[in-house]
């Protein structure tokens, strides 16, 4: 019997239903029980009728009443009583916390100008409303700094773009009728586990799936083949297989000449590129690349389920550029099932949002905007430091001089986000949160890394306790989430939060007055587009879920029509000729194979290694790394290394090592395993800092430094000394 079924007959129970909050692609929708006497929720499960949650949770959100009811919650109004960073607090009521942060608002804005307020968030929330909903009024109206939201799928967005014009593919559900997977750069069974289902359902079907990753993961292990690569050289891959694929003839000459656009130019761009050549770049041997290009064309539906493992490195959106030309290529785009899948944002590309987050309210202002991976940077009183923090989205897109990098940041308002754990560089990071003449407020359900550098911390609601709205970007269910309990302790919703400071700041805006209900209703009844026809906030209520309003079963490109300038698959794009970009398909080598080319100083020492650090299981990002279940199950910060890299290094299983460049070092314990190419590093992330020895995490070691496109994060191409720690 289903949850849902077993608390439908019981009196003492009401069922509100949900949605997770939680940055991953499958937005799962969710039902509490909640316990009508006392109003506290005693359990939560999958919506059994999404058809992509499909009743279950993921191990995390299956105990999220722990997280929500965890004694570390944030339950008032903190000040900070001791020096920066020491994490000494005292409780105050809101109305002095407010009185108090409004007045040095104000006088911040008074002397140095409304630039000089930074927000800082990203995706600890999805939420419309909670995310960036009354944060981006407030944030408009004052005419702060505006935040570039880099830290997770710029460079690859963009490149996915370039060639197919909106991040649209393949629909989640038809992945059950592929013949063959590609899962590239995904850990499916990690962070998009309900995927996995339409996977096993291709595979009992006959489909083989296959996974290209560094690292052997739990899909990997689950799937049929690990096809092992080196950090950030897919896009030699790719286009070694697209050499082979036309060599051979393997093309779909009828796509190709339809639908895309470009050929010529990317017949040429492949030429040179050999499986052999391809080999000695991704160590991928230079048979299985030739023979993974000829099953890949004649195998139809040919899925590939691409995702942000593979682009968070130099070359990052240039690779996933060149890979999305793959499915157009061979034709894979007809079939039902076949073609290629980083993400379904854009499938809602056409939401309405300028009603919720009023940039009309900027009144012809236009702060500057920062890349929000250069937050260390940001924060100093050093003007070309801030200069190179200014988002420079492409190449053709300037470092201002440094007597135009604008006020230095004076206040920075932090919510949805733990930069101290989770932003690159972390030393950078740090330095600027210590400056004792920095204001910082922090929004937040507990005392992370990031809280314990506040002047003020305030008291953050669960999804539990407020309404939203989702936009998925795994699916295509847009959904509502209703409250199901009242906020634990003192705490408020971030779109309460907002109005109250707004209220401090005396800002008087009509818009300001508006609740949380109203605002979503009028976001949902905003929408024009017909993609949205039928979707109504009556129907969420009652429902839950709405599927987008796009043809069922959803091919986008079984006849072109691709978002593009040009409307085709673009081989070729005059755009990324303009933008700075060669507009064919190149091979950009990540930063860590460049750095490790470069004749070494002091040969005393075995080469440094390549480091990546991919979310561990039980963690979402930072989040979920304070639960004990969960801290539990991951044990400690660790680094996994392939057998030979620990043996020259001296190095055995569960010793302390060191990791190390020039940016910083970190402490971690060694786990010697052949699940990693040799060569590579990993360290299962992210951990809180103050969870792990030494007080710091892996960030130690990544770079502020842009990707290829989008100002995207590099976090994956890193160069590291890796030696025991005495
Ligand atoms: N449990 C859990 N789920 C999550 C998250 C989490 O932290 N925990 N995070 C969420 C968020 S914010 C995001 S963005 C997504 C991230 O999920 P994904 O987009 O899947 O990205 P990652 O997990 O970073 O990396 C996926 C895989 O890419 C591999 N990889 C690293 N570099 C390369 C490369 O150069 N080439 C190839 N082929 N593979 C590479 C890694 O080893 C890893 O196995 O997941 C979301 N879901
Ligand atoms: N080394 C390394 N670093 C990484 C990554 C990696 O793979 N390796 N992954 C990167 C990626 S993909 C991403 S997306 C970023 C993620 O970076 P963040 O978006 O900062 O994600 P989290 O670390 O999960 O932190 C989110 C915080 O928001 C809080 N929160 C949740 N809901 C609410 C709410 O309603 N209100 C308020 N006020 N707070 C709330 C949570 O308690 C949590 O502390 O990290 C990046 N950093
Ligand atoms: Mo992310």
């Amino acid at each position: 019997m289903s949850k849902a079924i077993q608390y439908q007959t019981d009196p003492t129970i009401s069922i509100i239903s949900g949605v997770c909050p939680h940055d991953c692609p499958d937005s799962c929708s969710w039902q509490v029980a909640v316990e009508r006497a006392s109003g506290r929720a005693v359990d939560i499960w999958g919506h059994p009728d999404h058809p992509v949650t499909q009743g279950r949770l993921c191990g995390k959100v299956d105990r999220y009443l722990e997280r929500t009811y965890h004694a570390g919650r944030l339950t008032t109004p903190l000040k900070r009583v001791g020096p920066k960073g020491s994490g000494q607090f005292a409780p105050v009521p809101w109305a002095q916390a407010l009185r108090e942060i409004g007045g040095r608002l104000q006088a911040i804005i008074a002397e140095h100008g409304a630039e000089a307020v930074l927000p800082y968030s990203y995706a600890g929330t999805m939420g419309l409303l909670q995310g960036e909903g009354v944060a981006a009024r407030f944030f408009h109206r004052m005419g702060a700094s505006q935040l570039a939201q880099t830290i997770c799928s710029e460079a690859g967005f963009e490149g996915y773009c370039y060639t197919i014009g909106a991040t649209e593919g393949i629909d989640t559900v038809d992945f059950a009728h592929a013949r063959l997977i590609l899962i590239w750069g995904s850990n499916t069974l990690t962070s998009n586990l309900h995927l996995w289902p339409f996977v096993q359902a291709a595979r009992k079907a006959g489909a083989r799936v296959l996974v290209i990753d560094p690292a052997r993961t739990r899909t990997a292990d689950a799937a049929d083949e690990w096809i092992a690569i080196r950090p950030g050289t897919d896009g030699a891959l790719a286009l070694a297989m697209m050499h082979v694929i036309v060599a051979e003839g393997l093309h779909d000459q009828a796509y190709v000449d339809a639908y895309t656009l470009g050929f010529a130019e990317l017949k040429a761009a492949v030429a040179g590129w050999t499986p052999a050549r391809a080999a000695a770049i991704t160590g991928v041997p230079a048979a299985r690349i030739e023979q993974l290009a000829r099953e890949y064309a004649t195998t139809q539906p040919a899925a590939i389920r691409i995702n942000y493992g593979m682009q968070r490195h130099y070359g990052g959106g240039m690779a996933m550029r060149t890979i999305t030309c793959l499915p157009a290529l061979v034709g894979a785009w007809r079939h039902r099932g076949g073609g290629i899948q980083l993400s379904a944002s854009g499938s809602f590309r056409h939401l309405e949002r300028s009603g919720l987050f009023r940039p009309d309210l900027l009144a012809g202002r236009a702060p500057r905007t920062i890349n929000m991976n250069r937050l260390g940077d940001a924060l100093s009183h050093d003007a070309s430091r801030r200069a190179r923090a200014h988002y420079r989205l492409r190449p053709v897109d300037p470092t201002p001089p440094p007597d135009q990098a604008g006020p230095p940041v004076m206040a920075l308002i932090v919510y949805n986000s733990n930069p101290a754990a989770v932003a690159p560089d972390q030393a950078a990071v740090r330095a600027g949160l210590k400056r004792e003449d920095l204001f910082t407020v922090v929004l937040e359900q507990f005392q992370t890394d990031t809280a314990d550098y506040a002047d003020y911390v305030l008291p953050a609601t669960t999804q539990l306790e407020h309404w939203d709205i989702l936009k998925p970007y795994g699916h295509l269910f847009l959904a509502l989430n209703q409250p199901a309990i009242a906020p634990v302790g003192e705490s408020l919703p971030n779109s309460e939060i907002f109005r109250r400071l707004a209220a401090a700041l005396g800002y008087a805006d009509p818009c300001f007055a508006e609740s949380d209900e109203e605002m979503l209703r009028n976001l949902v009844a905003a929408q024009t587009h017909p993609r949205f026809a039928g979707i109504t906030w009556e129907r969420l209520l009652a429902e839950g879920f709405v599927r987008l309003n796009v043809p069922e079963p959803y091919l986008p490109f079984v006849t072109g029509n691709f978002p593009t300038p040009s409307g085709k698959c673009e081989f070729y794009s005059e755009r990324m000729a303009a933008d700075g970009y060669p507009p064919a398909p190149v091979y950009t080598p990540p930063r860590w194979a460049d750095e490790l080319a470069q004749p070494a100083a002091a040969m005393d020492e075995p080469p440094p290694l390549a480091c990546i650090s991919p979310p561990a299981h039980s963690f979402l990002n930072s989040t979920f790394v304070n639960i004990e279940r969960f801290q539990r199950r991951e044990g400690q910060p660790l680094l996994r290394l392939h057998p030979q890299d620990a043996a020259a290094r001296k190095i055995a299983d569960g010793d302390m090592v060191e990791v190390a460049n020039e940016l910083g070092c970190v402490q971690l314990t060694a786990e010697i395993s052949d699940a990693i190419v040799q060569g590579t590093v990993l360290a299962p992330g992210v951990w809180w800092a103050k969870f792990s020895p030494g007080g710091r995490n892996i960030n130690q070691v990544t770079p502020q430094d842009e990707a290829d496109m989008g100002a995207g994060a590099r976090f994956y191409d890193v160069l590291v000394q890796v030696r025991r720690f005495e």
